[in-house]
Parts: structure tokens; C-alpha cells; sequence
């Protein structure tokens, strides 16, 4: 696939993917969703040996700013339900990579745009961030995950309010309410965000994706989250690299983690 509407970037096993529509303050098209789709169902996960991706938004006044609300008129009765499914389905895909994706938030993560960043790993905001969830000003309720993401990272208390309020928050205040990692000064957010990958690519490769696994069972439906950690320890003790790591320790060395 070709992408018009997102970047793609890989340098030292890092990747950066850039939603790239500045002039629509980087809205999801549909177009862009599928490109988004295209990069963690095929390309993303061909890229052997990858150590996390970046996610982010063009220019520097937007992360996205949502869905592209202009889209929305050609929208047919029935259709609403089938494009939040798919949404959804995509940001499973994300919340489900083997690999650490990191949202760096540099504007306006909005409606969609903060379902975005919700499904992403971690997320690093700028000081000039905005949050918010403001579908109800258009007579819609959040469809991309966000009124079940936003209750797991802020509670349901801040979850209601900034819901039905559609109540714009700063990047300190999302801090402050446990929805992001690190606030940083404006222009540091991938920096940041490449930091913590560099950190985590030190790390045994399966313990990461085994971990990222266990800590989704507990929001799965129908899983039971501990079961499906002893799986996953299971797993990974089934490893070289857990041998590795135990070696390494003992011989106060520095792990050569090969992903076996
Ligand atoms: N969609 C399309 N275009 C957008 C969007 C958007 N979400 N946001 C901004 N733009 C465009 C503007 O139309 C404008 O374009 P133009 O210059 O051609 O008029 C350009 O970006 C710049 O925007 P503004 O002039 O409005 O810039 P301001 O600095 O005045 O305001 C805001 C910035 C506050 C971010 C403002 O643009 C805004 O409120 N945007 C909409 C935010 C919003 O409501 N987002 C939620 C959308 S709904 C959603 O995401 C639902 C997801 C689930 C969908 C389920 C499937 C159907």
C-alpha cells in the first residue's frame, strides 16, 4: 500500500508513524484509518527485529483532532455501528502489537484522536496537549474504544465528567488524572517517547510482548487475567532469553537477549 495520509519511518529499529494531514489538524479520514489498519496488520508486523513504534501528528499544533467530522455528512443511517466496529477493531490492533507503541502527544488529541493515543502503550504529552472526548457537541458519544479506555486510565468518576461535559483538559491535568506517562516541554514528546523504547528494547523481547499480552487479559472480556498470566509465565520461562537473563544475573553480566 502506498500511504498518502500517514509517514513512516524507520531509523535504528524505531518506528515513527506520523498522521500527516496538518490542515485538518491530522483528522482521521477514512482513508488515513486504513492506512493505520495497513501498518499494524501487515507492514508493522513484518518488520523483523523492530524495537517500538512512535506515534504522532504533523505540524505542531495537532496530535488528531479526531474523526473527520466532514466525512460524517455522507454518513448512511445504518452505517454509524459498522464504522465503529472497524475503528475499534483497529485500535485493537495497536493496543495488540507485539512491540511498544507510544503515543507522542504534541496538540489537540480529540474525540478520536484521544481513543488514538488510549489504545497506544504508553503516552508522552507535550505541555501544550489538549485531551479531551467532545462528541457530545455533536450529538454523538465516543466510538473508537474511548468511553471504555478512558474509564480504565481515569476512572469512572473523571470518565463521566469529561464525557458528558466534553471538557477539553491540559497535558498537566492528564497527568494529574493518570491518563499519560510524561509531560514534556513542546518538540520533546518523540524524543521522550524513543527514550523509553530504547529502554525497553534492552529487555527480554518476549518477556515485553508476554507482558503486554497479561496486562490487556485484564481488561479482555470473558478472560480471566491471572490464568492468563501463568500462561504467559508459562511462556516465558519456555524461553532462551529466560535463561539468558538468569545466566546474566548470576554471572553479573549484561543480558544478550536474542528473542528465542
Ligand atoms: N475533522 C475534520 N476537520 C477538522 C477536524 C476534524 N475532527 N478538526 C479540525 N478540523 C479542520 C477544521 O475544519 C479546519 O479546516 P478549514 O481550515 O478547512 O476550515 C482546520 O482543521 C483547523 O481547525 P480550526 O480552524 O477549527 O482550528 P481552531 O484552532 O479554531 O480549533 C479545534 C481547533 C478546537 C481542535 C477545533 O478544530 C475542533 O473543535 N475540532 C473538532 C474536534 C472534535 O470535535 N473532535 C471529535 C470528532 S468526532 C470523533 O472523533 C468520533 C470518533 C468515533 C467515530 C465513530 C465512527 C463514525
Amino acid at each position: 500500500m502506498t500511504y498518502q495520509n500517514i509517514l513512516v519511518e524507520e531509523d535504528n529499529g524505531i518506528v515513527l508513524l506520523t498522521i500527516n494531514r496538518p490542515k485538518a489538524l491530522n483528522a482521521l479520514s477514512w482513508d488515513t484509518l486504513e492506512e493505520i489498519k495497513h501498518f499494524f496488520a501487515e507492514d508493522g508486523p513484518k518488520r523483523e527485529g523492530i524495537k517500538g513504534i512512535v506515534l504522532t501528528g504533523a505540524g505542531d499544533r495537532s496530535f488528531v483532532a479526531g474523526a473527520d467530522i466532514k466525512e460524517f455528512l455522507g454518513l448512511k443511517g445504518n452505517e454509524g455501528a459498522s464504522l465503529a466496529k472497524r475503528g475499534q477493531d483497529i485500535f485493537f490492533s495497536i493496543e495488540r502489537f507485539h512491540v511498544p507503541v507510544i503515543a507522542a502527544v504534541n496538540g489537540f488529541a480529540l474525540g478520536g484522536g484521544c481513543e488514538l493515543a488510549m489504545a497506544c502503550h504508553m503516552r508522552i504529552a507535550g505541555e501544550k496537549a489538549r485531551f479531551g472526548q467532545p462528541e457530545v457537541n455533536l450529538g454523538l458519544i465516543p466510538g473508537y474504544g474511548g468511553t471504555q479506555r478512558l474509564v480504565q486510565y481515569v476512572g469512572k468518576t473523571k470518565a463521566m465528567e469529561l464525557t458528558l461535559t466534553g471538557d477539553l483538559i491540559d497535558a498537566n491535568e492528564a497527568y494529574r488524572l493518570g491518563l499519560v506517562n510524561y509531560v514534556v516541554a513542546p518538540g520533546e514528546e518523540v524524543a521522550k517517547a524513543k527514550e523509553i523504547i530504547e529502554k525497553t528494547a534492552t529487555k527480554g523481547p518476549i518477556a515485553i510482548q508476554k507482558a503486554i499480552e497479561a496486562i490487556n487479559a485484564y481488561f479482555e472480556e470473558g478472560v480471566d487475567g491471572f490464568e492468563a498470566e501463568v500462561k504467559k509465565f508459562g511462556e516465558a520461562t519456555d524461553t532462551e532469553d529466560f535463561i539468558e537473563g538468569a545466566n546474566a544475573f548470576i554471572e553479573k553480566r549484561k543480558a544478550a537477549f536474542k528473542g528465542k
